[in-house]
């Protein structure tokens, strides 16, 4: 019998309905400033049916070249826009963590074919702190797995306004996106969904 990995909160329906909307009017004004962004895999550079923005002081951005964190926009070179009070907040809250965040990231999954496969989040100095991730819109069947790629995983829908704290253990537990409920929310007008991923970054 395999233990679960300790470090995961799952918080559902976290966000009243109406905190969400309030999100997505913030967002859209943000992501006007930092457009969604198609990211590519490092070397065969294929890219990710997912897009992405950031804000904060450091974005995380792959390319051809690799996966890393920069202070500014791939496209336009702008630097990323504040991460809002309101996130912050719920990092505070949620988290407990000292250290404010320095990145949110944004990802954008436009249809019913749009996923993350399984991996690893490694790319951040500080392994220690924990992520906060917020979904809006639809819903999706997130796969969580164990510390190596191989071996047992389960899965959670997660649905718009939930939250999932991964310290501890689950910090480095391979997971990802298998699909989006395209359709099944009604906070985005044209469906689809919005996942926050807030981390540190530095050590
Ligand atoms: C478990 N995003 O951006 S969020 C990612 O819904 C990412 O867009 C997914 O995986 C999404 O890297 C999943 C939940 C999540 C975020 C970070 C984790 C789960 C995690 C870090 C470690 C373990
Ligand atoms: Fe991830």
């Amino acid at each position: 019998m395999t233990e679960p990995l300790t470090g995961f909160r799952y918080l559902p329906e976290h966000l009243a309905r109406a905190d969400q909307e309030a999100l997505v009017v913030t967002l859209r004004s943000l992501l006007s400033q930092a457009p969604l962004f198609q990211p590519r895999m490092p070397r065969s550079n294929r890219p990710f049916s997912v897009r992405m923005s950031n804000l904060g002081p450091l974005g995380w951005v792959s390319d051809k070249a690799g996966y890393r964190y920069q202070d500014h926009h791939p496209e336009t070179g702008q630097p990323w826009p504040a991460i809002p009070q309101v996130l912050l907040a719920l990092w505070q809250e949620v988290t407990g963590c000292a250290k404010a965040p320095q990145c949110c990231l944004v990802n954008w999954y436009g249809d019913g074919t749009a996923r993350m496969g399984l991996h690893q989040d490694r790319d951040e100095q500080d392994l220690t702190a924990p992520v906060l991730s917020v979904s809006l819109g639809d819903s999706a069947r997130f796969r969580l797995g164990g510390l190596s790629r191989k071996g047992p995983t389960s899965s959670v829908t997660l649905n718009s306004g939930d939250l999932v704290v991964l310290g501890g253990e689950a910090r480095l537990a391979y997971h990802g996106i298998d699909k989006v409920f395209f359709g099944s929310s009604t906070l985005l007008p044209n469906h689809g969904r919005i996942n926050l991923t807030l981390r540190r970054v530095t050590a």
